[in-house]
């Protein structure tokens, strides 16, 4: 009897046994030397996209990453540009793999108190709501301190402190105002917002950059801190390059910009077109089948070191003799002629000729690639950059996995959790609640 009661009292532990367990678990790297942030936990307040994209790298680095959502409803995106029903949409999926879904209302009494011991057993917590939402939840900074000193806190907002720093931020407001759309598309025309996700992801990566920044420093002061990217500032460093010309501008007009000679230049940096922006004469150029596909396309770079190869290569070799083309100088004043001389050329071959034939030459190129051959490329494949996943509801689909690729810390991209799918696990191994502790919070609302 004594030992039936022994085994059970072994099959039951306390909650503060189970969180001693699940800390341990957590903090115990797996395998040989674990994954680069084997042993830290994330609370994850994000949606949408620029900070889920945080917290994805940071699971994909071996954090566990525990999403907070609110019951019924979860991220936003969930439910948005969905292309199967009642199905997890891609948008979602795609920003939130390897993480733990926990459904839960810190607005709650009962909600509260667990969103505090949360705060407790975390490493890191991340949010990207409007600017004070979580202030509004309870959960000052000071107060987030006081409950964890060794908490890092990271957050995304559309601006710093300033006349916007109140604003809601989404993408494109981000590139507006981060100088990306000012200096992207053709003199004259409207500017452009560009594909690649900037103000969004580009902010994600900043801040998970801060984070682990954060965490090391931790180790040497034993105290967390505050770690605060805006979207603006993260557009605005990456058109680093763009504040560069604008500075260059008072010194005269910027030679490599395809206005140069043509039209005169503004108080401020221009758009640029295709122009490259390290000063290598460079453009795109068309390529054999363009007038049906619009992919059809190669980047060219005519820079003086490739010059001579470039004008054997399409047959050209008299520029190299002629003093109207045969320095950098010369051909500064008619780029736009030498483009469409090198065209008649790549026009004559697909995208992936000229790649074969220009760039065992040294010359700088690239195809155009789309969506399309990016996701059947097999070499991107092979190396993980894209990954097929799947999940119980949507079934297989492709994504972009972990691009930034440590020999240590392979990573291995697991589906995105279905809404709560973790709540229990999560309210027993990490907050410590009984069975009926968590029905309790469940009839209460709060998760
Ligand atoms: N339980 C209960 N309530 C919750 C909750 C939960 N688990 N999670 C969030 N909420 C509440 C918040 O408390 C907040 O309520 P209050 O406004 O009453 O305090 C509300 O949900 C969400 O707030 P929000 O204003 O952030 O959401 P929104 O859809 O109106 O705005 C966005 C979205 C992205 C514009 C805004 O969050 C924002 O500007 N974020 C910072 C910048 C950013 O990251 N932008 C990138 C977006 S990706 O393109």
């Amino acid at each position: 009897m004594a030992k039936k009661k022994q085994k059970s009292a072994k099959a039951k532990p306390t909650a503060r046994k189970t969180i001693k367990t699940a800390k341990k678990a957590a903090r115990s790297p797996k395998g040989k030397g674990g994954l680069a942030l084997s042993g830290i936990r994330v609370l994850d307040m994000t949606h949408v996209q620029s900070g889920p994209t945080c917290t994805q790298l940071l699971a994909w680095l071996g954090a566990d990453v525990i999403k907070v959502e609110r019951p019924g409803a979860g991220d936003a995106t969930r439910g948005q540009l969905r292309d199967v029903p009642n199905v997890d949409s891609l948008y979602f999926t795609m920003l939130n793999h390897n993480k733990r879904s926990i459904t839960l209302n810190p607005k709650s009494p009962v909600g509260n108190k667990i969103f505090a011991r949360l705060i407790e057993e975390c490493d890191v917590m991340v949010e990207n709501f409007a600017p004070g939402a979580i202030d509004r939840m309870g959960f000052p900074w000071e107060k987030i301190q006081k409950i964890n000193p060794r908490m890092v806190y990271a957050s995304v907002k559309g601006f710093g402190p300033g006349p916007y720093e109140e604003c809601k931020v989404y993408e494109n407001v981000a590139q507006c105002t981060g100088g990306s759309a000012s200096t992207t598309g053709e003199i004259g025309r409207v500017p452009l917002v560009t594909g690649a996700q900037i103000g969004d992801s580009g902010t994600g990566l900043h801040l998970a950059l801060g984070i682990v920044a954060a965490l090391l420093q931790r180790e040497r002061t034993g105290k967390g801190q505050r770690v605060t990217c805006a979207m603006q500032d993260g557009v605005l460093n990456l058109c680093r390059v763009k504040l560069r010309d604008q500075q260059r501008l008072a010194h005269g007009p910027l030679k490599e910009y395809p206005q140069y000679l043509n039209i005169p230049f503004g108080p401020a940096v221009p758009r640029a077109g295709n122009a490259s922006g390290g000063g290598q004469p460079g453009w795109i150029v068309k390529c054999k089948g363009w007038e049906t596909d619009p992919d059809a396309y190669s980047y060219v770079i005519a820079q003086a070191a490739a010059f001579p190869a470039l004008a054997k290569a399409i047959g050209r070799e008299d520029w190299l003799t002629d003093p109207k083309w045969n320095t950098p100088e010369a051909r500064l004043p008619k780029l736009d002629k030498m483009f469409e001389i090198i065209e008649q050329w790549t026009m004559t071959k697909t995208k992936f000729e000229v790649m074969d034939i220009l760039n065992p030459l040294d010359v700088p190129c690239g195809p155009i690639l789309s969506m399309k051959e990016l996701a059947e490329e097999p070499s991107l494949r092979k190396t993980g950059t894209v990954v097929e996943v799947d999940h119980p509801k949507r079934g297989k689909y492709l994504t972009v996995g972990n691009p930034i690729k440590l020999s240590a810390s392979p990573t291995k991209v697991v589906r995105s959790p279905l809404l709560g799918e973790h709540t229990d696990e999560i309210l027993r191994g990490v907050v410590g609640f009984s069975k009926n502790e968590i029905e309790e919070a469940r009839k209460t609302g709060a998760v």
